[in-house]
């Protein structure tokens, strides 16, 4: 099929995660409805599609964890299990109709556009081959697990399962299973595997802190509630983002709040910890709020079952029995389970993305990802970006910011669509001047405050972070303001 003969869709989307999937329903709601969605798997729902590990869950209360104009008034708990996030993916995109939408198994290879005419072209490894005139990429900050670089992991001849690609059909009843990681993922996983296992060894190479966890089964007459009354779901959301925007002045910024959210988590350890030794290992050195906070009221009680161990000595190598630490021990496993997270592309894109004359996202970025308000690049015109640079929340739903993003593509598409004009670049002195104010407000955050994690490059540029209230980002993202664009009309002009 020779590139005329493609036919010329309004938007094209990678990926049918809540990113892509939101866009695609707002697109619609906005009567844009020739787009098209690709997806590399064979089922929508992206990172919570991937991450089925037993007690994956979300670390939001989940009244917060819907779109504002889909609500979900059924959620079962105060924070959702990822099952209960599926089951409200597939409402959303069934109740919407949005899977016509959506080419499955479909892997974006690259995406390149045509300046003469205006055009996005994405191709697939699997040979398809779609066009459009504004491309949206909504595949996710966080979809390619990760595997440390240890000496001999290949040599294992147990089982070997990652958190993102769980093996649920290996029984880990009676067996001994090595847990590696003790991040969002590492604390969720080992409260469930404790009551299986018959030895349970967590391989910690940093504690995070961790706070109390309020989770509990929502009462039935409020689900009947929010299923009448909306505005009173929405009244408690409401509650909810606010009281999370307030803890952000803890975990954002260097404040009184950060001392008191820290002497919080100190009092849990000592609360749930008994011995001194493990409190002092399950201790952080570095600041609350430089890594991610995370929520759990079970993962101390786990560690101190009698199946269980929380190992600190360095790991120095995998060979086929196990795992050999610097201690000299030997600690032999019928399973490992990597829950060491995801390769995060900070400097670079996860496939070639191609712009006016030629230049290349990849290589732009190699000393680190700019964007403009996290959403275009300079020199990508009609280029949106869902958690794009700079958009990552650090103490507030990920969905408020997914929303706002969607709510600016489709006013920027509406608004090019209105006008009559071909493509919007944002100019590249407006992006630079965007990106100093962002850099300055970054260096006074915690996440700059001396600890190592997947925000900052190596060289402590960070990249991924939105240095303010979800609020601020929100109301930066209302207005498209034309003035910071170069609109090119349809002559070229
Ligand atoms: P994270 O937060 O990236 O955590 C990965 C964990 O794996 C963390 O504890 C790492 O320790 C540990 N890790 C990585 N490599 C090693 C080696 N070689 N040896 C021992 N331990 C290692 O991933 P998650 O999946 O938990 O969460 C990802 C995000 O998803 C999370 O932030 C939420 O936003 C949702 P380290 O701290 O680097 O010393």
């Amino acid at each position: 099929v020779t590139d005329t003969e493609t036919p010329i869709h309004r938007v094209l989307i990678v990926g049918a995660g809540f990113s892509g999937l939101g866009t695609a329903l707002r697109l619609q709601q906005e009567g844009i409805d020739d787009i098209v969605i690709l997806e590399r798997a064979s089922e929508i729902g992206g990172t919570w599609r991937d991450n089925t590990y037993p007690g994956a869950a979300c670390d939001i209360p989940s009244n917060l964890y819907s779109f504002s104009f889909a609500q979900n008034p059924a959620w079962s708990r105060s924070y959702a299990g990822s099952n209960e996030i599926m089951e409200y993916i597939h409402w959303l995109a069934d109740a919407y109709g949005l899977r016509r939408y959506i080419r499955f198994n479909q892997r974006v290879q690259g995406l390149s556009y045509d300046s003469e005419e205006g055009i996005w072209t994405a191709t697939t490894e699997q040979g398809e081959t779609v066009r459009a005139r504004q491309a949206v990429m909504a595949q996710g900050p966080l979809s390619n697990p990760s595997y440390p670089n240890i000496p001999g992991l290949n040599d294992f001849q147990g089982r070997v399962v990652h958190s993102a690609d769980w093996d649920h059909d290996y029984d880990f009843n009676g067996k001994r299973v090595a847990v590696i990681g003790t991040g969002a993922s590492g604390v969720q996983i080992v409260p469930e595997l404790a009551k299986q296992a018959s030895k349970l060894r967590v391989f910690q190479r940093t504690p995070c802190w961790i706070m109390p966890r309020l989770d509990f089964r929502k009462p039935e007459w409020q689900k009947t509630l929010f299923n009448k009354v909306p505005s009173a779901q929405a009244a408690i959301r409401k509650g909810l983002f606010l009281a999370h925007e307030s803890m952000a002045t803890g975990i954002i910024w260097d404040t009184p709040v950060n001392n008191a959210l820290e002497r919080l988590a100190r009092a849990h350890i000592r609360h749930q910890v008994k011995d001194r030794w493990l409190r002092r290992q399950v201790t952080p050195e570095f600041k609350l709020g430089c890594k991610r906070v995370l929520m759990s009221s079970d993962y101390y009680p786990a560690l101190q079952q009698d199946n269980c161990e929380l190992i600190t000595w360095p790991i120095v190598a995998i060979n086929e029995n196990g795992i050999r630490t610097a201690e000299g021990i030997e600690h032999q496993f019928d399973c490992l389970v990597f829950a060491t997270g995801f390769s995060v592309p900070k400097t670079g894109t996860p496939f070639p993305v191609y712009g006016e004359n030629g230049r290349e996202l990849g290589s732009e970025w190699e000393k680190g990802a700019q964007a403009y308000k996290s959403i275009n690049v300079a020199g990508y015109p009609n280029l949106f970006m869902i958690f794009g640079p700079n958009s990552g929340p650090g103490h507030n739903s990920a969905l408020v910011y997914i929303e706002a993003q969607i709510e600016y593509i489709v006013k920027s598409v509406t608004t090019l669509r209105s006008l009559g004009v071909k493509a919007m670049d944002v100019r590249e002195d407006v992006q630079k001047r965007h990106n100093q104010h962002l850099q300055k407000r970054l260096a006074r955050t915690t996440w700059n405050s001396g600890c190592n994690s997947w925000y900052l490059t190596e060289d402590g540029f960070n990249a991924t972070m939105y240095p303010g209230f979800a609020t601020q980002y929100a109301r930066q993202m209302k207005q498209v303001r034309l003035e910071d664009y170069r609109l090119v009309s349809s002559t070229g002009q």
